[in-house]
């Protein structure tokens, strides 16, 4: 057995200090190193897609990610694998438990994926091998993996036979406090629902000038994409609900750098476990903006089950701490330049209605070369604001 401890050590030579998934028995003591450890950290995510999308969101900020899964939870990380983390090329590195080996007795939910594990990443695309249960090669084998991502920029995974970690377990309970969202409800008649781009248009106007906009698949992306072309934009034209995952973990990675989620009905429903990282984590930096038209505009209209959800109260009970609710045109400027003031993780809920602009572009560069522009963004916003507060440092008196 390896003690969990020295695989996190050697993981940290390699730049990987920030772990997020979710748990796997066997992967309990490396959790609990991340959780205990001072320079590491470990965001439990809602599920393993989500996990991705908060590792690309780091990948953003200039951080190295590295995923914790049960093979299980393969099933839940092929959208984001291939739609999201491909396109985008973002390199990443996952530790994969194998429950259900063949020849080996588990339980029979474990059997199938058990036994397609090594065959389901080999399909996806994804390089692997197993974690030796020696500490000597287990420590050859993480270098060699993460030398591999950083190399080839691309995704690697370790799978890992259980009982291969070893170390103390101090389950830490959650000491989060609930902070009392405060709640805005802004109403007027649905007949006077403003469009999206027309919504959108005004929290452009109302923009500071350094903010990212990470806007969700389909017509979100696209109008964005129509109304203003820059390089502080992303479209998330995969991994279809993952724009707010990819916004917190970019909004986590850099504190000082607003961060805009331009979420969608349809969107957001697939994926609302992703909010309650969020609220538990509380980023001061992220506005959450869904644009609730009550249908998938993008796949021809038909209608979401949105019209009977709430989405502020939804983020208000997963610890946001200010939500805003506004149905019609009239007060909609004034809701958004609330939401913008405050301090986050604010969501604000704008009913639009589900007119889309004909003949809407799409994204003309491919999604790594965006990627790639923004990240040459954040880091002239990081120089920038490092040379300011250096500059203030500099005038201060002695
Ligand atoms: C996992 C997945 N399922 C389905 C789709 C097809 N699809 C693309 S955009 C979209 C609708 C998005 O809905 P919403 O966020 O409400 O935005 P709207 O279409 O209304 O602009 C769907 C279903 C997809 N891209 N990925």
């Amino acid at each position: 057995m390896i003690d969990a401890p020295n695989i996190a050590d050697e993981l940290a030579q390699s730049g990987y200090t920030d772990y997020v998934g979710v748990p796997c028995s066997h992967l309990s003591p490396l959790i609990a190193t991340a959780q205990s450890a001072p320079r590491l950290s470990y965001i439990a995510a809602a599920n393993e897609g989500d996990a991705i999308a908060i590792g690309l969101g780091a990948h953003l900020g200039g951080r190295k990610t590295v995923i914790l899964s049960q093979n299980s939870g393969l099933g839940n990380m092929v959208n984001p694998l291939t739609s999201l983390l491909r396109p985008f090329q973002v390199p990443m590195l996952l530790m994969i438990t194998w429950r259900g080996e063949p020849g080996v007795p588990d339980e029979p939910q474990h059997e199938q994926m058990g036994s397609i594990t090594p065959d389901l990443l080999n399909l996806l695309d994804v390089s692997w091998e197993f974690l030796p249960n020696t500490p000597c090669e287990a420590l050859k084998a993480i270098r060699r993996g993460c030398e591999y991502v950083d190399h080839e920029q691309r995704v690697f995974a370790f799978v890992i036979r259980p009982n291969t970690l070893s170390g103390h377990i101090t389950l830490r309970p959650s000491r989060d406090c609930r902070a009392p969202a405060v709640n805005r409800t802004w109403t007027g008649t649905s007949s006077e629902r403003p469009t999206r781009i027309d919504a959108m248009q005004e929290l452009l106007s109302q923009e500071r000038g350094d903010e990212v906009y990470i806007a969700t698949t389909g017509y979100t992306g696209r109008e964005l994409f129509s109304l203003n072309d820059r390089a502080n934009n992303l479209y998330v034209v995969g991994g279809m609900g993952t724009a707010a995952s990819i916004g917190f973990g970019l909004a986590n990675a850099r504190r000082c750098q607003p961060v805009v989620v331009l979420d969608g009905d349809g969107s957001l429903l697939m994926r609302m476990g992703s909010l309650a990282p969020i609220g538990q984590h509380g980023p001061k930096n992220l506005l959450h903006v869904v644009f609730d038209n009550e249908c998938y505009a993008s796949t021809g209209g038909q209608s979401s089950s949105s019209s009977v959800v709430r989405f502020d109260q939804c983020a208000e009970a997963m610890n946001y701490r200010r939500v805003i609710y506004v149905d019609g045109k009239s007060h909609m400027a004034q809701a958004i330049q609330e939401a913008k003031i405050h301090e986050g993780p604010v969501l604000i809920h704008l009913k639009v209605d589900s007119a889309v602009p004909p003949k809407l572009p799409r994204p003309t560069r491919k999604p790594f070369e965006v990627k790639e522009r923004l990240i040459r963004f954040l880091n002239q916003s990081q120089a920038n604001q490092d040379l300011l507060e250096h500059k203030d440092g500099a005038d201060k008196p002695n």
